[in-house]
């Protein structure tokens, strides 16, 4: 039995006053843990993360990491740096950094290697345009971003990571994938991890993420292979986020 993982992701929003609160929120009203949750927070917050979860059920993570250990590579931010403040987790790969930041599948296997190279668990986000699911393409899109990925973390590595399947058509647009829509493609992905390592993929988590909300949470969830959500906007408000960990 796998155990579920409820991971907020709060993309480019904050503040410490708002994070105070948000993270209180969730800290008092958080049910008796019978799932892993954790919080992606923007880089700068790591620290108030670090200083207000340590010592509670929640783990802590980033949204991004570079792929390079450390040196000349302004604006970034080095695994290294994520384990010093007490990150479990990094998100690589959304689809937000692949279309704004032309990140490519070749790339974002190369931060997830970092990660797991440093300690870090990687949520490895992959996910097809409307565009392509219109034309068929979704297995073989999302094959190919995941085949990326466990072709350069090997037999060994492609366990120590979780991966999220966030359509790209569902994010930020209010849709969201049919609860069969996302077994189907989970299914695939999991097919795909148990051609490298059957073992890996009995216990690999595989989040859906794309506007998971309280009201459609319990049905994405109780999916055979739907091992929990990365949540978006819901992540954002401690009631929203609080019932999607209830649901699970
Ligand atoms: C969303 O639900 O909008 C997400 O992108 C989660 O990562």
């Amino acid at each position: 039995m796998r155990r579920k993982l409820i991971a907020g992701n709060w993309k480019m929003n904050g503040s410490l006053a708002a994070n105070a609160v948000l993270l209180d929120g969730i800290k008092s009203e958080l049910p008796q843990a019978s799932c892993d949750v954790a919080i992606c927070a923007p880089a700068p917050y790591l620290a108030q993360c670090k200083s207000v979860l340590t010592g509670t059920p929640v783990s802590w993570g980033a949204q991004d990491v570079s792929e390079h250990e450390s040196g000349a590579y302004t604006g970034e931010v080095a695994a290294a740096m994520l384990t010093d403040f007490g990150c479990t987790y990094v998100i690589v790969g959304h689809s937000e950094r692949r279309s704004y930041h032309g990140e490519t599948s070749e790339r974002v296997a190369a931060k997830a290697a970092r990660a797991i190279k440093s300690g870090l668990v990687p949520i490895v986000c992959v996910g097809e345009s409307l565009e392509e699911r219109e034309a068929g393409k979704t297995d073989s899109v999302v094959g190919a971003q995941l085949d990326a990925v466990l072709s350069v973390l090997g037999a060994d590595g492609c366990g120590k990571m979780v991966i999220a399947y966030e359509p790209v058509w569902a994010i930020g647009t209010g849709k969201t994938a049919t609860p069969q829509m996302a077994q189907d493609v989970h299914a695939v992905l999991r097919a795909r991890v148990a051609a490298l390592n059957p073992a890996a993929a009995e216990t690999v988590q595989i989040l859906y993420g794309g506007s998971m909300k309280p009201d459609n949470a319990r049905e994405l969830l109780a999916m055979q292979d739907i091992d929990g959500g990365l949540i978006g906007g819901a992540a954002l408000k401690a009631a929203d986020f609080l019932a999607i960990i209830r649901s699970a």
